[in-house]
């Protein structure tokens, strides 16, 4: 920058125009994309930089006025992060610093805010267009099937008493990445809508030693939300953060999973507060959806 002498001259209008003509171009091309990634947490942004990066239209979906989900605390509100081998490497894809720690092959850790800001920078730098304060409240299935989008609602809306109601609005997708976290709010609809099929062979998972898994098809049920016991299963790092990157695929037509949704979706155990296999799965989660648009890696 040359040297700063003055701001140039702007009327108020023109500010105003300026931002609703660039929200409103971003907000339209959202409504048909390649890839449309529910939550920006870790797996979501990550998943977000690799497809933009291939120059897919991709759209990330998220309820807060924020990126970050659960990246931003390491855990017991430590606001730094851990990281196994090999997952440092995204974080040096990332330029974030991290360090070794001492005695302890392997594992690595990292300022929380530092990782987090950078995860959300490069899903912007990619250029996913990132809508924050949008809630997803339903999907769309087309043909009594597929997974096409999203029925989408300002967060707000949420609080506000529901009569009359405030309609949503449908977006679609060639593919839809559910990266909600722990609510996994996609793959819970699709079960409470009974549409939720999942590879009953990959559901019986090792969840522990004392811990029995049951693969049939009315277990796998119990474990979504919104069902009686619902959610992951206790914890156990070292076996989560595997579980969860080989579990990280789709698991229904037009129905990605990742991240700690994937947890959720599987009953597997949580792994607290090391990031590793958030980053780890979100790559993957990309490369699934690179699969199933037909797009070379
Ligand atoms: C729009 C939504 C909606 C909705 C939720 O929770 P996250 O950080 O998820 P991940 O999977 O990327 O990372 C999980 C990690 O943070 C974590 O919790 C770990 C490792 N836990 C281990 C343990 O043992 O507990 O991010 C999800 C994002 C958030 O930003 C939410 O706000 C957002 O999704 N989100 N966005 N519409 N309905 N629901
Ligand atoms: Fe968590």
């Amino acid at each position: 920058m040359a040297e700063f002498d003055s701001f140039a001259a702007v009327d108020e209008a023109a500010v105003t125009r300026a931002i609703s003509d660039h929200w409103g171009e971003g907000f339209r091309e959202s409504i048909e994309s390649d890839v449309l990634i529910v939550g920006g947490g870790p797996s979501g942004s990550i998943a977000a930089k690799e497809l933009a990066e291939r120059d897919l239209d991709v759209v990330v979906l998220e309820r807060e006025n924020y990126l970050g989900g659960g990246f931003w605390q390491g855990g017991y509100l430590m606001n730094t992060v851990t990281f196994r081998d090999p997952s440092q490497h995204i974080l040096d894809e990332l330029d974030v610093r991290y360090e070794s720690v001492k005695d302890q092959p392997g594992l690595f850790v990292a300022n929380a805010p530092h990782a987090t800001a950078a995860t959300a920078a490069a899903a912007g730098a990619a250029g996913a267009t990132i809508h924050t304060m949008t809630e997803f409240t339903d999907v769309v299935i087309r043909d009594g099937y597929r997974v096409t989008g999203a029925v989408i609602n300002w967060t707000p809306v949420g609080s506000l008493p529901n009569d009359p109601p405030i309609d949503p609005v449908p977006i679609t997708a060639d593919v839809v990445i559910d990266a909600s976290g722990h609510d996994a709010v996609v793959a819970a609809k699709l079960a409470q809508r009974g549409a939720l099929d999942l590879p009953l062979d990959t559901a019986a998972t090792d969840n522990g030693p004392e811990v029995e898994t049951d693969p049939d098809a009315e277990a796998i049920d119990r474990r979504l939300p919104g069902h009686d016991a619902s959610t992951h299963g206790s914890m156990w790092i070292n076996e989560s953060e595997d579980a969860v990157v080989e579990h990280t695929d789709t698991i229904h037509d037009g129905l990605i999973v990742t991240g700690m949704a994937v947890g959720t979706v599987f009953g597997l155990p949580r792994m607290g507060p090391t990031f590793g296999a958030m980053l780890v799965s979100g790559k993957r989660a990309a490369r699934v959806a690179l699969r199933e648009l037909d797009v070379d890696a």
